[in-house]
């Protein structure tokens, strides 16, 4: 199946990758849902809802604390260097992707739509304004905007919250004009990004989902591999490499 899915890409002209947590957890970063999720002991309306964040912000911001420290820790993994080297051999290629973690631009991948904000910036919860991502904040002492007074937030898109117009429209169009989508390690749960794989499907794309678990898309999907991201797409990289070089 790897070498049809290379074989596929290397005939094509427009390849998007959607990524979720699963890829970052190679790196150590751990996922949202399931046993070992960070939600497995939350909720998350609490932790991650303007709502929950406005009645616990201590505990919001201690959380995000303990997740940009961890951040600071970890290293692209063998996934995200693929998608990076499978960007390479691409004529079109866009990964768009719902990690906040930062690390495929730290793999340097170029054309990244990053959906859902990054967790190294901040914000002002009232007027938007992007604040120095370099400041530390105390929990217990939250920094007010300098503009308009307001709490300072991460730069991150919380549940019931709109996604950047600009980054969403273009996720749609990028994904309807896809001749092979890649569905990476996501639970394919959380709109709008769920329905962009559907949206290539519907608009003739091939659907290649790669996961550790079914997923409401794998019935859509055309190939489903089973698997860690770090460990396939190497060898599927590795294959369109082989293909080009004959
Ligand atoms: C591996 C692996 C390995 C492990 N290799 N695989 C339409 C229908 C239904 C609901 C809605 C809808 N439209 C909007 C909604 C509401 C809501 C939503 O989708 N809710 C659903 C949960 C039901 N969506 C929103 O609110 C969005 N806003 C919006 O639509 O605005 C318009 C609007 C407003 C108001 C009302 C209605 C519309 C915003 C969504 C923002 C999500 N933000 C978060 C932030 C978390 C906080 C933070 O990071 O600090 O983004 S939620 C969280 O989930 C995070 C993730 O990006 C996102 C997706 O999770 P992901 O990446 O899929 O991770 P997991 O953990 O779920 O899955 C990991 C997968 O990897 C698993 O499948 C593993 O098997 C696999 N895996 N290791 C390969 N090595
Ligand atoms: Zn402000």
């Amino acid at each position: 199946m790897l070498k049809k899915i290379a074989e596929l890409a290397s005939n094509c002209n427009r390849i998007v990758v959607l990524t979720g947590a699963g890829v970052s957890a190679e790196s150590g970063v751990p996922t949202f849902r399931g046993k070992e999720g960070v939600w497995a002991n939350f909720k998350p309306e609490e932790l991650a809802s303007l709502e929950g964040f406005m009645a616990n912000t201590e505990i919001v911001w201690e959380w995000y604390n303990w997740r940009r420290d961890l951040m600071e820790k970890v290293l692209p993994n063998a996934g995200h260097l693929a998608i990076t080297q499978l960007e390479k051999l691409s004529k079109k290629f866009t990964l768009i992707t719902q990690n906040v973690d930062g690390l495929h631009k730290i793999a340097k991948t170029q054309n990244i739509l990053e959906l859902h904000g990054n967790i190294s910036r901040n914000k002002c919860v009232d007027c938007n304004l992007i604040v120095d991502k370099k400041i530390i904040i105390d929990p217990k002492n939250i920094p007010c905007c300098k503009k308009c007074g307001g709490k300072i937030r991460p730069d991150i898109v919380w549940f019931g919250e709109m996604l950047d117009e600009t980054i969403i429209s273009q996720a749609y169009v990028d994904s309807e004009k896809a001749e092979l989508f890649f569905s990476i390690g996501t639970s394919a749960v959380v709109h709008p990004a769920a329905s962009l794989p559907i949206t290539a499907k519907e608009n003739g794309a091939i659907l290649v989902e790669i996961n550790l678990e079914e997923t409401p898309i794998t019935p859509i999907a055309d190939y489903h591999i089973f698997g860690k991201s770090g460990e396939i797409l190497p060898q599927i990289v590795e294959m369109i490499e082989e293909k080009k070089a004959i």
